[in-house]
């Protein structure tokens, strides 16, 4: 804003200094020609006297002291035809003296002068020492017979000092004009905004006439004030890598950070021609976890699941990555079948993901992968352990994976600070009461310092929990859980990706990547293009998807032969029964749309179901009109946050489920209900017609709340808040030292 007024201001300057120009250069003109006219008036009134005491001095002198009387007259000066002086009254300047003048009032070339006609007027604009002057000659005749010619010089200066004035009036004019026209709008502004806020305050403590109109996205408001308070007297400016590091080295002493997670972020496959390729898996924590690593290095603990990750590691399991820059190391776990069934196929994604998301699959909770789970986390929280280099290491524990080990690693490393993060949404307490082992899960969890969810809401839904079934003492006031002297913070943490992401600065420019995607499928120049990117999961909503296409091409017959959307589906937990059953409705749903709609090689429904390398996904992103994010339920969501990072070019459309996190922050995006296809199939007909400039003014809004809230941030804030519990826990246990100390004197 600050900087769109100073460049009005600079643009109104250079205005008001190019109009000044033209009004000094145009007064000049008008002032000179009014003295020329003058001059002539004066010299033609008054050559009848001249004229009859042209031979006399003395007389001739007096009627050019009467000429010179006038006060901008400054001299006067009679000259001969043949360029004599006849008289001139005093300071007369030399410069325009007869003999200079002459020859310019002269008509003929010749040198000698005889024929009368041979004289005309004469005039000029000259600067002498004293300021500016006009000049000028007219002849001298009596009747026929020419006699010589006057010379008249007159003062200018007062045309400058009148000059001088108009420009302080115009300039004074243009003052006036700028403070009305941005005072005044933005001091109406400053008072609506004043309004507004107080309104605002009204209502974040619970009153306000417009309490209503604002109900809906009312506590979102207030967890986004209260965010944005907060977060501005901590962390001032843009998080970047650099500044994350620099906070790990000032905030935790550059202490090395250990990652827990299922997924590991580089996974090592032997390709069917023998060769080992390097795949990035398709999982949002990976994506958002990758880039804090790469900027603060350490180990990532991770399930080994690629077919040649074992020949890649060293004898410890240990692999430097990323390829080619090693900034970090993994550090791989090898699992059983049985382990893997149990432990990730059992009980995390049939037990806990259903649990936790509210898409309609029946979680199914069996003992024997409970077991596993257990004994698996147990695993891994050993493996944890063996890497750390301090009896109070950094250890970042992540996801539904892992809800026993934040206590696993409590017991063995008491003063380490653990931040665990649950990537999904947390059920209400009355759902999580279903799980056979809440209480042991809950337990596990409230070993960590700080457990992390993306939204306030499932902080709350976790307090519920911890107060409907454990035995612990709540702190509301700051978002605490205290069991056996032990104290959990529960914090939201919005996650987002890195900025600027390196996918899009590597990407080709969204022209190109739209000219690619338009080749390969052979598009026509006038097509439309939707994209959908997902895992295979029943929870991101695909089935409702490919139902609000269908509606769409029903409802708007202009669309049909025109738009297609390509659905970029990831394999997933394909093991799982509920995921083959998504994957074959998926399928045959797609073949029916085509079947349907497709005509001449148009095919409505691009499916393609395979995983897909980064830089693929991004050309997809690039290339399209708009995205759709159909969730049921997901935790946050990165892809919407991808596809509104990869428009560099501020075209393209997010339409976005309101079931996910990420609506909470894009609300530029197209809201909608994937569940109610009549609303998402016009959202997405809206999203289509939508003109470029809106297109434009929602992606800029979203980009720079994107650029503000990375993935930095993020990671930054939990390690701020790490330390500043860090410090607390340790003074606390000085203060008990010393009491300890001052009793033991005292007895
Ligand atoms: P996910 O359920 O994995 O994450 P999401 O956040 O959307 O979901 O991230 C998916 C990631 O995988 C994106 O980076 C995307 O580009 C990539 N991806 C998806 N489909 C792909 C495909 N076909 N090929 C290749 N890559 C693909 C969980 C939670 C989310 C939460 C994240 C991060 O379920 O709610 O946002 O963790 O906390």
């Amino acid at each position: 804003m600050a900087q769109l007024i100073l460049g009005l201001l600079i643009g109104l300057a250079l205005l008001t200094w190019a109009a000044s120009g033209i009004v000094q250069t145009t007064a000049r003109e008008w002032f000179e020609r009014d003295v020329r006219s003058r001059a002539h008036l004066v010299l033609a009134g008054a050559s009848r006297s001249l004229s009859q005491t042209w031979d006399n001095p003395q007389e001739l002198q007096g009627e050019l002291l009467t000429i010179a009387r006038d006060e901008r007259v400054i001299a006067v000066e009679a000259c001969g035809v043949d360029f004599s002086i006849r008289s001139s009254t005093p300071g007369f300047p030399e410069e325009f003296s007869c003999t200079q003048v002459g020859p310019r009032v002269r008509t003929s070339a010749s040198t000698a002068f005889n024929a009368a006609e041979s004289l005309r007027d004469w005039n000029t604009v000259a600067m002498l020492p004293t300021g500016r002057v006009q000049v000028t000659a007219m002849p001298v005749s009596a009747g026929e017979h020419e006699l010589g010619f006057v010379i008249m010089v007159q003062d200018l200066s007062y045309i400058e000092a009148r000059e001088g004035k108009a420009r302080t009036f115009l300039i004074v004019i243009f003052v006036i004009l700028a403070i009305t026209a941005f005072g005044v709008p933005l001091l109406a502004a400053r008072s609506a905004r004043h309004e507004w806020s107080l309104e605002l305050r009204r209502l974040l403590r619970g009153g306000g006439k417009h309490s209503g109109e604002f109900q809906p996205i009312l506590s979102d408001l207030r967890e986004l004030v209260g965010r944005m308070s907060s977060e501005q007297q901590e962390i001032p400016g843009q998080w970047t890598a650099a500044s994350l590091k620099q906070a790990l080295n000032r905030h935790l002493h550059g202490e090395k950070i250990v990652i827990l997670a299922n997924r590991e972020p580089y996974v090592h496959q032997r390709a069917a021609d023998g060769q080992i390729e390097v795949q990035h898996p398709a999982s949002g924590l990976v994506t958002a976890l990758e880039p804090v690593m790469r900027a603060c290095s350490g180990v990532w603990v991770a399930h080994g699941s690629g077919s040649a990750d074992r020949e890649t590691v060293d004898l410890e399991d240990h692999i430097s990555v990323p390829p080619g820059e090693e900034s970090y190391r993994i550090r791989r776990v090898w699992l059983t079948e049985e382990e893997q069934q149990g432990y990730y196929c059992g009980f995390s994604n049939e037990g806990l993901w259903p649990l936790c998301h509210v898409a309609h699959a029946r979680p199914v909770f069996r003992a024997e992968d409970w077991r596993q789970y257990r004994a698996v986390n147990q695993r891994f929280a050993d493996a944890v352990c063996s890497e750390v280099d301090s009896r109070d290491p950094i250890i970042l524990v992540q996801d539904y994976h892992f809800a026993l080990a934040p206590a696993m690693i409590r017991r063995r490393l008491p003063a380490a600070t653990i931040i665990a993060f649950w990537h999904i949404p947390w059920p209400n307490a009355e759902r999580m009461g279903i799980c056979p082992w809440r209480d042991e899960l809950l337990q596990g969890l409230l070993g960590s310092s700080i457990l992390g969810f993306h939204t306030q809401l499932h902080c709350n839904n976790f307090l519920d929990s911890v107060d409907r079934y454990l035995e612990t003492r709540i702190d509301r006031e700051n978002n605490a859980v205290v069991m056996r002297g032990h104290s959990t913070l529960i914090r939201p943490y919005p996650i987002a990706l890195e900025w600027p992401n390196h996918w899009v600065e590597t990407a080709p420019s969204p022209e190109e990547c739209r000219a690619q995607v338009w080749r390969d499928w052979g598009l026509k120049p006038n097509a439309l293009l939707g994209v959908g990117v997902d895992r295979l999961d029943y929870t991101k909503g695909v089935e409702e998807r490919l139902l609000a296409v269908e509606r769409l091409l029903e409802r708007y017959p202009e669309f049909r032969g025109r738009f297609s959307f390509a659905q970029l589906a990831a394999p997933s937990r394909t093991t799982i029964e509920r995921y083959s059953e998504l994957n074959e409705a998926v399928e045959a749903l797609a073949a029916r749309i085509n079947q349907r709609f497709g005509k001449d090689g148009y095919q409505p429904i691009i499916l393609l179901r395979s995983h897909h390398e980064p830089p693929e996904v991004f050309r997809f992103y690039r290339a399209a009109d708009l995205c759709y994010v159909s969730s049921l339920h997901d935790g946050m969501n990165l892809v919407a946050k991808e596809f509104v990072a990869a428009r560099t070019d501020l075209k393209g459309v997010l339409v976005l489920s309101e079931f996910t996190g990420a609506a909470r922050e894009l609300t530029e995006a197209l809201i909608v209900n994937p569940y109610d296809l009549e609303a998402s199939s016009e959202a997405l007909a809206t999203a289509l017609r939508m003109p470029i400039e809106e297109q434009q003014d929602r992606m800029r809004s979203m980009r720079s709340l994107l650029a503000q809230f990375n993935v930095y941030r993020w990671a930054g804030k939990m390690l701020v808040d790490a330390a500043r519990l860090r410090n607390q826990e340790r003074v606390a246990e000085r203060l008990a030292e010393r009491t300890h100390a001052d009793i033991q004197a005292t007895r």
